[in-house]
């Protein structure tokens, strides 16, 4: 076990180096969740688990995921790679049975070859990986699951949402459900070697069924604030494309649907809340709750109508922002927020560090946040880069995001003013340096696309 004396210790580092056994992970994801309830910016969204969490953790309130969809998100967190890398840039790439990434070890695989078990359930990669590749990565028969349950018939849409309704079935037809159980079984059961436990929920992303008592918390749902009357107008053509790219379009005239939509993603929310809730309470009534490591992230944020959009797919904050949160077990930082702007791509760096692994033979592109872990205010000075296609990247640091898309139209904003986007300042005189300094994060070289479909 480890030594809760030595994670207190004053250079977290040198601690984890010298643990007589290395501690245990729980790697646990949500999908399309953004930042409503995690750092308050919808207040009366209810999320009593992972608020309780946060109170035991370092959250990391301005996390960004590398790519605002699914697939090119995760191959980046699981591969410590850049979509610009990878040549994941959208969803249907699939690229762990291509080059670069066919070569490469994965997080569970690292964790692996360093002696762990490893466990996983739900939706982690996405992206189908090659049967054989999956049975050697993790110790268990790999279960995933799926979207559903979809709503009836009545209550289906044409568009991507897939629709939504308050669920009266048992709660064991949701994966999120069956597969936090066997997690649950997972951690009552005698581990002997240290353990990388991975559990990816399918909510709060569409189709919104959640068991019916989640929708019964918002009878009347608020509209989210950060919605802008024509908020578009001074965005270039390639951002509104980018907005226009699913099914349905945002129409704010049609307000009933709106906050129908509303009221089942915050439904969606807390019922993945509770699911959160649940392996957290297992694991902190086990014997692991002092040696186990939590790793809690989204893949990516999610618009309920601010900057006129629905769902994702944009390099604005909504989009981009995620929940995330690391805690230590005995740090002295538990319960801080650190607002330094870090990246998801930034998990597989630090848990190579916090748990002493032997590195991956590839060059890992994030940075090991132990340095934030160990002082939350520390100084860094790395901005966080989201791209969404070849040549269309994101840049957020302290204060400003700056866009630029590839057909070199840009937008810029100061969230020291602006926290919504509102106001694009990439043609304001005075912003040169601002745009030169952030555009150095922008890589130069792009990976071929590995294909896919924008959406
Ligand atoms: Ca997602
Ligand atoms: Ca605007």
């Amino acid at each position: 076990m480890i030594d809760r004396r030595q994670f207190m210790a004053s250079s977290l580092a040198a601690a984890v180096g010298a643990a007589e056994r290395r501690p245990n992970v729980l790697f646990l994801s949500v999908d399309d969740m953004n930042d409503y309830g995690f750092s308050g910016a919808y207040p009366s969204l209810s999320m009593p688990n992972l608020r309780k969490f946060r109170e035991t953790a370092i959250a990391f309130d301005r996390a960004y995921c590398p790519s605002p969809v699914c697939v090119p998100s995760r191959a980046s967190i699981f591969s410590g790679l850049f979509p610009h890398t990878t040549g994941s840039y959208w969803n249907g790439s699939d690229p762990w049975d291509k080059e670069p990434l066919r070569g490469m070890e994965s997080m569970p695989e690292i964790f692996q070859r360093n002696g762990y078990a490893t466990f996983g359930r739900g939706k982690l990669f996405h992206a189908p990986l090659p049967k054989e590749r999956e049975e050697k990565m993790w110790d268990n028969k790999f279960f995933g699951g799926g979207f559903g349950p979809f709503p009836p018939e009545k209550d289906q849409r044409k568009g991507r949402f897939w629709g939504w309704t308050p669920w009266e079935g048992p709660d064991t037809d949701f994966p999120d459900v069956v597969n936090t159980s066997a997690s649950v079984d997972f951690l009552k059961q005698k581990q002997e070697k240290p353990f990388f436990l991975a559990l990816g929920f399918w909510r709060p992303h569409t189709p919104f069924t959640a068991p019916k008592r989640f929708f019964d918390l918002y009878a009347d749902a608020a509209l989210p604030p950060g919605y802008k009357e024509n908020d578009l107008a001074d965005v270039p053509a390639a951002a509104k494309e980018l907005a226009a790219v699913w099914g349905e379009r945002f129409d704010a005239a049609k307000t009933q649907e709106w906050r129908a939509f509303v009221r089942a993603y915050l439904a969606c929310t807390s019922f993945a809340d509770w699911s959160c809730g649940r392996i957290l309470d297992a694991l902190d009534s086990s014997p692991y709750r002092e040696s186990t490591i939590v790793m809690f992230w989204s893949d990516n944020g999610y618009h309920c109508g601010e900057k006129n959009h629905w769902e994702k797919n944009t390099l604005w904050e909504k989009s981009a922002l995620t929940p995330m949160a690391i805690r230590i077990p005995g740090s002295k930082h538990a319960g801080k927020r650190c607002m330094r702007p870090v990246s998801l791509i930034d998990l597989y760096p630090t848990l190579v560090e916090t748990c002493g692994l032997n590195k991956p033979k590839h060059t890992l592109e994030g940075r090991s946040l132990l340095p934030l872990l160990d002082k939350p205010d520390a100084r860094w000075d790395r901005p966080a880069l989201t791209t969404y296609g070849e040549h269309v990247a994101s840049v957020r640091d302290d204060r400003y995001r700056y866009i630029r898309y590839a057909d070199g139209s840009e937008e810029l904003y100061d969230h020291s003013l602006d926290p919504h986007e509102w106001e694009n300042l990439a043609s304001k005189p005075g912003m040169e340096a601002v745009k030169k300094r952030l555009g150095k994060a922008i890589p130069e070289r792009w990976a071929p696309s590995l294909g896919g479909r924008l959406g």
